[in-house]
């Protein structure tokens, strides 16, 4: 082709025909490369001509995009993290090791502070990612025994996690139901040497409801499969899940590609590394066994409609508390009115609420209990200088057939990390051209800081709404709450509610719902549970009840002290609020790398390529706005002594050493390569390189080289044979 001219008039004699022929097949690695670059269509055939050949990593400049093969491929041995290490992201075929080999040796240059920034929709592969990476430094990095400790533990965290806080869903049989931040700490030698994590949200409403097609987290399952039959019997449970009502209700207990009784060996084993021995391990399992036996409470109502236990049965392995305290908690609330407590009795469903928020409450606390002790065993005691490289893996955008207050949550924090990608990658590269002295125009993007603003924003956006419908005593309901929604934000253009569906988008609304018009796509609401959720208040007596347990991990979980003060608890949604906006301070100081994941297709069927999914989730992520602004004024920029060392072999000036300054030694090779005026510019430490072809056909004029010097090397050793 025309772009390949240069190349030819400088390298007439080599053939370059097999190199494009090969390429065609592949596609480009990089879509930077890319020669139809603002088409969409092209863009997605690249994928797709890939995602065919088992090519599910494309970058664009530094961006990795990962699409979900639905299978195993033979791409994660030590023999592939071995050929990754060290090696420039233009030597090997794109992948997640070269992504994180990068971020590690910028990190050990340049003596900074990274995060990885692993972004996409629900089932897109961010979990499998993150473990990837994970992997990749737990083996790749070098190695002294004290810290062998530290990355076991690193590693054994993630199945305890995922065993406590993931749960199948419609969209993913491992699906995150919590967001986790996690930081690797490494010494000045790279060694990693602590971590430590920060959990976002648990989804702790699912321990007492699941929808149809949806389990409850991993762990109950895996006790009650797996649990060795000491131990079962020690905390009264049956070997069956059919046996509890908490496990139930999505009937789907057996999903195919889960394996309770081996995952529950892992976790075991798991819990063994990370430090717990056998009396947390029994008291851990005692609070899970206890939700288990509190989902089998049921009552009658008497006469009068309020509630009774219709058996004992389970309360006596409930958290090593007396049948007769719990009995009553969950039967009456105690009102202290002046200085008389009086007994007021539940109505049957009241009971029910009550036994719910207490078993939420449990798990709840319990996961977070966890969270921290598995900090505590990661913890770095040595205080020389770290740097860090964090992983980010949240839970992603979902919508399901009915949308609740977690679905919001979820939603809202992918609408931060998306706010997230836009500002850094905007700013990023604004201030790149300006410290190196080079003018250029920003690309328009779809700034979707309209609807975070709409969900977050003091006083008048929907969270404040809500609190306020929260704090208000007596009549407030979630109908009060979508009217107030209504009212305040009827003329948002990306909030639909009822009454103004049939203006804004042609698809009606029931009644309880509203619509937001998200980045990634429209989501309805349904309002039922919202000020419960956000409220999640749990009765006095309750707490009270629950303090006398004889379970340390639930006395720690229930301190005394809690609840003295007058003030009312922050409530749930901002709690969330304010832990991203923390998160986004943690995240701005260090230096962002992405992985973009996609979905390929809704099915989880291996090596199917849904081209209408994959080209909406390309168009809502921004990529091709982000490979517009990585090209706008220049493709690529390399550090002068990078881009020497790399090409010094195609210039008889710069080989095989250039003495001057890297610069100059640039500007001379980039000459003899025929580079004009207008494909480049000099800046203060880089060369900055307009069009891709120009890099492309010095990186095939490269490949040539290299193979010709490999030749003559060859010879070379044959003549000395
Ligand atoms: P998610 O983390 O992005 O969803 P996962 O990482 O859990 O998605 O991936 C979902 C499933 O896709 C996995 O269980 C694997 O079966 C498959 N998968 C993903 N990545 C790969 C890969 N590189 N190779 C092979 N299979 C893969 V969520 O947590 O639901 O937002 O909330
Ligand atoms: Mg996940």
């Amino acid at each position: 082709g025309q772009e390949h001219g240069l190349l030819i008039v400088k390298l007439g004699h080599l053939d370059l025909e097999g190199a494009l022929i090969a390429r065609d097949r592949v596609g480009i690695q990089d879509f930077v490369l890319l020669d139809a670059h603002n088409s969409e269509t092209a863009f997605l055939d690249n994928l797709k001509k890939r995602f065919t050949e088992d090519l599910i990593y494309t970058y664009i400049g530094t961006l990795l995009i990962s699409v979900n093969p639905y299978k195993e491929l033979d791409i994660y041995t030590k023999k592939q993290m071995d050929l990754y290490m060290g090696v420039n992201f233009f030597e090997l075929p794109p992948h997640i090791y070269a992504l994180a080999d990068n971020v590690y040796h910028t990190m050990l240059s340049e003596a900074n502070n990274n995060f990885i920034l692993i972004s996409g929709e629900s089932g897109a592969g961010k979990t499998e990612a993150s473990k990837k990476i994970l992997q990749y430094y737990a083996v790749s990095c070098p190695s002294s025994t004290l810290m062998d400790t530290v990355r076991d533990r690193m590693l054994m965290s993630n199945p305890v996690l995922e065993a406590f806080g993931n749960a199948k869903t419609m969209k993913n049989d491992n699906s995150s139901r919590f967001g986790k931040y996690m930081d690797i700490q490494f010494d000045c030698q790279g060694d990693a040497v602590g971590g430590h994590i920060l959990s976002y949200l648990l989804e702790k409403s699912r321990v007492v409801h699941q929808n149809h097609g949806e389990r409850n987290f991993h762990i109950f399952y895996q006790l009650v499969e797996g649990g060795e039959e000491d131990l079962l019997r020690h905390l009264g449970l049956e070997k069956d899940t059919k046996h509890y009502s908490y496990l139930v209700q999505g009937e789907c207990s057996n999903v195919s590609s889960i394996n309770d009784k081996d995952d529950w060996k892992t976790v075991k084993n798991a819990l063994s590394v990370i430090d717990f021995d056998a009396n947390d391990i029994e008291h851990l399992f005692g609070i899970i066994a206890s939700v288990l036996h509190l989902g089998n409470v049921h009552f009658d109502g008497d006469t009068k409609g309020y509630a009774t236990l219709n058996t004992n049965a389970a309360l006596r392995w409930l958290l090593e508390i007396h049948v007769l305290v719990l009995h009553e908690a969950l039967t009456f609330r105690k009102i202290e009115a002046k200085s008389e407590e009086v007994l007021s009795p539940f109505t049957v469903d009241h009971a029910i609420y009550a036994r719910d928020a207490l078993a939420k409450a449990i798990y709840g606390r319990a996961f977070t209990w966890l969270v921290n002790r598995i900090n505590e065993s990661l913890e770095n005691r040595d205080s020389k200088r770290k740097t860090v490289i964090g992983l980010l893996d949240i839970y992603g955008f979902e919508v399901f057939s009915v949308n609740s207050f977690e679905q919001f949550c979820i939603n809202y924090c992918n609408e931060k990390l998306q706010q997230l990608f836009i500002q850094l990658t905007l700013k990023a590269e604004q201030e790149e051209y300006e410290a190196e002295g080079i003018g250029w125009e920003p690309v328009q993007f779809f700034n979707n800081k309209i609807i975070c603003d709409l969900v977050e924003e003091k006083h008048r956006g929907i969270i404040s709404v809500l609190d306020e419908e929260c704090m208000r005593p007596g009549d407030a309901t979630d109908l009060t709450f979508l009217d107030k929604l209504e009212e305040k934000m009827g003329n948002h253009p990306h909030f639909v509610t009822h009454k103004l569906a049939n203006k804004k988008t042609r698809k009606s609304l029931e009644r309880g719902d509203f619509r937001l018009l998200h980045y990634a796509g429209e989501v309805t609401y349904c309002v039922v549970g919202f000020i419960d959720k956000n409220n999640d208040l749990l009765y006095k007596n309750i707490k009270d009840v629950i303090r006398m347990s004889k379970n340390p991990i639930i006395q720690q979980c229930f301190p005394a002290t809690e609840g003295d003060s007058r003030r009312r608890p922050e409530t749930v949604a901002t709690q969330f609020k304010n832990s991203l906006l923390r998160l986004t301070e943690i995240l701005t100081a260090k230096e962002a790398w992405y992985v973009r994941c996609l979905k390929s297709n809704d099915n989880k069927q291996p090596g199917k390529f849904d081209e209408v999914l994959v080209r909406h989730q390309v168009k809502y992520l921004g990529l091709m706005e982000h490979l517009r602004v990585r090209r706008a004024g220049f493709a690529y920029r390399r550090r002068y002594e990078v881009f020497l060392k790399r090409y010094k072999a195609l210039c008889p000036a710069t080989w095989p050493h250039w003495k001057g300054v890297p610069a100059d030694g640039v500007e001379k090779l980039v000459q003899h390569l025929g580079y004009q005026p207008d494909e480049y510019k000099m800046g203060k430490t880089k060369i900055f390189i307009r069009y891709a072809r120009t890099l492309f056909a010095t990186e095939d004029a490269f490949e040539m080289c290299k193979h010709e010097l490999g030749k003559q090397k060859r010879t070379q050793k044959r003549h000395f044979k």
